[in-house]
């Protein structure tokens, strides 16, 4: 594919984010408004960058033409919570939605990636209007806790940074990194009540500054 071309192919799935992120962003501003503790704590989400995705289509023997339904997460989105439990209320909540159709579940939250990684995965069809009608895209929504994101995001960049192969001895660490960040969420759980006191309590203060 020639520059325009990857910059038409990407558009919608650039509007996708983009639509995701209000909408799902939308869901704490609800919960705010009610003075009502909220699941997701923050959004982001991104349109994969060529490269990724040329070397993601390589190592997954995808044609060129088969991108679409053969790359999952050409568009992704991460929603973080503070506590495991909100994970599995958010799912729900996005299983509920009809502007999105759930087409698959990855819970590595019940089963660990190898690497230590944690997280619960969802592929949906989204569709976006465009001036050629409607185009369902598939888009990728990663669940996490703040604790399962920090991990994740710097497993990441050491990945990128050794491309692929970690030395031994930093894999180790992030195991027991990753250990240490299953204990942090654990603990959290036990005390969500207060946590969750606490901040609404802070929450009327500022309200009212
Ligand atoms: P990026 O930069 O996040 O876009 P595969 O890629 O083969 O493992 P598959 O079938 O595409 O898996 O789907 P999966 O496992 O649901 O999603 C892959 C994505 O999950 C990755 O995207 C990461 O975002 C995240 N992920 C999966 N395993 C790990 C891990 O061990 N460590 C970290 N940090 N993230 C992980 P990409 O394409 O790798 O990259």
């Amino acid at each position: 594919m020639e520059g325009q071309q990857w910059k038409a192919f990407l558009a919608p799935y650039n509007q996708a984010v983009e639509e995701l992120k209000v909408k799902l962003r939308g869901i704490r501003s609800q919960y705010e408004l009610e003075h009502s503790n909220s699941p997701i704590e923050f959004v982001t989400g991104r349109v994969k960058p060529i490269a990724s995705i040329l070397d993601k289509a390589k190592r997954k023997n995808i044609a060129m033409e088969d991108l679409e339904e053969g790359l999952q997460d050409i568009a992704g989105v991460r929603m973080m919570c503070q506590f495991v439990d909100d994970i599995r209320f958010v799912v729900n909540m996005l299983k509920n939605r009809n502007d999105l159709e759930i087409i698959e579940e990855r819970d590595y939250i019940t089963n660990q990636k190898d690497s230590g990684y944690r997280s619960y995965h969802l592929v949906a069809r989204y569709p976006v209007q465009t001036i050629a009608g409607e185009k369902k895209l598939l888009v990728e929504i990663q669940i996490r806790t703040l604790s399962m994101n920090f991990w994740a995001t710097i497993e990441h960049s050491l990945n990128y940074k050794y491309s692929g192969n970690i030395p031994d001895n930093i894999k180790v660490r992030l195991k027991r990194a990753a250990e240490a960040a299953y204990s942090l969420d654990e603990e959290m759980s036990q005390i969500r009540g207060e946590i969750q006191e606490a901040q609404a309590i802070f929450s009327r203060k500022t309200d009212k500054k």
